[in-house]
């Protein structure tokens, strides 16, 4: 098989990757090693920024989003039984969120795949990444014989068999988990992390949302945050041990354990429902420098994590694409490898912005296992700034809403 950029993994980065190149008559082929269903259930992200918003509609992807998406203009902080809200727009000139699932984002963008994409080859596993310095970089992979793009009723491939796929260029849009990175000589590359001793249970509840905006609580047993799906849907996460097996808690555990979290002066109640879904979701930082190696370009949570805080985890992956599909047009058009040689600088730059706020975001709303009263009150102190202060509130609400991409 032969491509122009080979793109590994069907999530956000690699969908969107492939759309975008799309539009700008660039072929791709996307491997990707689960199947369909799977890809479109996971529940991850839940925030778009604006300007993942803005790209989304500009690639002819946000028609259901539109239609679907609760626009969010601001959230609520709460700590001490206070609340406090956050006004997107009034801080930022404008700016809101759209509270629509990366679950819908990719299905959406899978839908146009096969409407009037490229190859999008599901149960297929990309092996390894080789010749990453020549001018033509491969992908061997295992056909996995599932669904795909090519003959949409699994007429592609052969079980199991290896091949290869030709390329010009490589995108490694595998996630944390995936092989491209393993690709960069662990001489040329630099990993900075941070692993925390906590981590979120995440529940999905059949009930209508107890609040019009998502809450983050602050709370001495440590973090809540109220969050949706859809007007009958919701999304609340609690911070646990890390290591925590979200089967040791009861549903009546995690309501309660909610309710004491997000408890407030005035009257308001949190609404209980069945729970659909039960995850538990590690907490990291990790980024990977140089996000490019050759002709082997990393994007998305393949080149960084962030702990998901700041809600940055989609929107950072959707930035590293539309910099790094405007270089690959801008190389096809004029010949000049300018832009793809910025690449990774310039998302680098984005990245650690969203690094830091994901950080602060962290380490202002959880409670360490050794926090000390001293630890609390300057949490305390630092919420009461946010809600005190024009510039403190401008500050998170530029950040929650997005950092401008390159
Ligand atoms: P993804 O991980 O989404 O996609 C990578 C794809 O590559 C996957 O489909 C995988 O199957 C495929 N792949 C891997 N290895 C492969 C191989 N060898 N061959 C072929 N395909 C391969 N962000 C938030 O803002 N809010 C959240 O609540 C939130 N929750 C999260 C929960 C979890 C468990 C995780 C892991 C992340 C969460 N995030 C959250 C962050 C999340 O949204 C990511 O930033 C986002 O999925 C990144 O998108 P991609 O870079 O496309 O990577
Ligand atoms: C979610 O809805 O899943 C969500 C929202 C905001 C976050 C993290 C997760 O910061």
């Amino acid at each position: 098989m032969r491509t122009t950029v080979g793109i590994i993994g069907a999530g956000p980065a690699g969908l969107l990757l492939a759309r975008l190149l799309h539009r700008a008559g660039i072929d791709s082929v996307v491997l990707e090693s689960r199947d369909r269903a799977y890809v479109e259930r996971r529940q991850r992200a839940g925030i778009l920024e604006q300007g993942t918003v803005d790209v989304l509609r500009a690639a002819g992807a946000g028609e259901r989003m539109d239609r679907e998406g609760l626009r969010h203009d601001g959230i609520e902080l709460r700590f001490d039984r206070r609340r406090h809200r956050v006004d997107f727009p009034a801080l930022t000139g404008g700016k809101s969120v759209m509270v629509y699932a990366q679950t819908e984002v990719c299905k959406d963008l899978i839908a146009l795949q096969f409407d009037e994409g490229g190859p999008l080859l599901f149960e297929t596993e990309a092996l390894a990444v080789e010749g990453a310095e020549t001018e033509h970089p491969r992908v061997r992979f295992r056909h996995g014989g599932g669904d795909g793009a090519y003959g949409g009723d699994g007429a592609y491939g052969r079980d199991g068999a290896e091949d290869v796929l030709e390329c010009d260029y490589v995108v490694g849009c595998d996630g944390f988990r995936g092989v491209a990175r393993g690709a960069v000589p662990a001489g040329l590359g630099r990993t900075f992390e941070r692993t925390y001793p906590f981590a979120w249970l995440g529940v999905l509840a059949d009930v209508a949302p107890s609040h019009d905006e998502l809450v983050y609580a602050r709370h001495d047993r440590g973090f809540a945050l109220l969050s949706m799906r859809s007007p009958s849907v919701s999304r609340l996460y609690l911070q646990v041990p890390a290591g925590t097996d979200a089967g040791s808690w009861s549903d009546e555990e995690i309501w309660a354990e909610l309710e004491r979290r997000l408890e407030t002066a005035d009257d308001w109640t949190l609404r209980r429902g069945p729970l659909t879904q039960k995850s538990v979701t590690p907490m990291r930082s990790h980024v990977h420098e140089p996000m490019r190696h050759g002709r082997l370009f990393l994007a998305g949570d393949a080149a960084h994590i962030v702990p998901p805080t700041g809600a940055k985890g989609l929107n950072l992956a959707v930035g590293d694409v539309v910099t790094l599909a405007r270089a690959l047009a801008h190389r096809t058009r004029t010949g000049s490898d300018e832009l793809l040689d910025a690449y990774s600088a310039t998302c680098l730059r984005r990245v650690w912005q969203a690094e830091r706020f994901s950080y602060d975001m962290t380490a202002l709303l959880h409670r360490a296992p050794d926090a000390t009263p001293f630890d609390d009150r300057l949490q305390l102190a630092r919420l009461d700034r946010i809600a005190g202060s024009r510039a403190a509130g401008t500050d998170l609400a530029e950040a929650y809403t997005g950092f401008p991409i390159g």
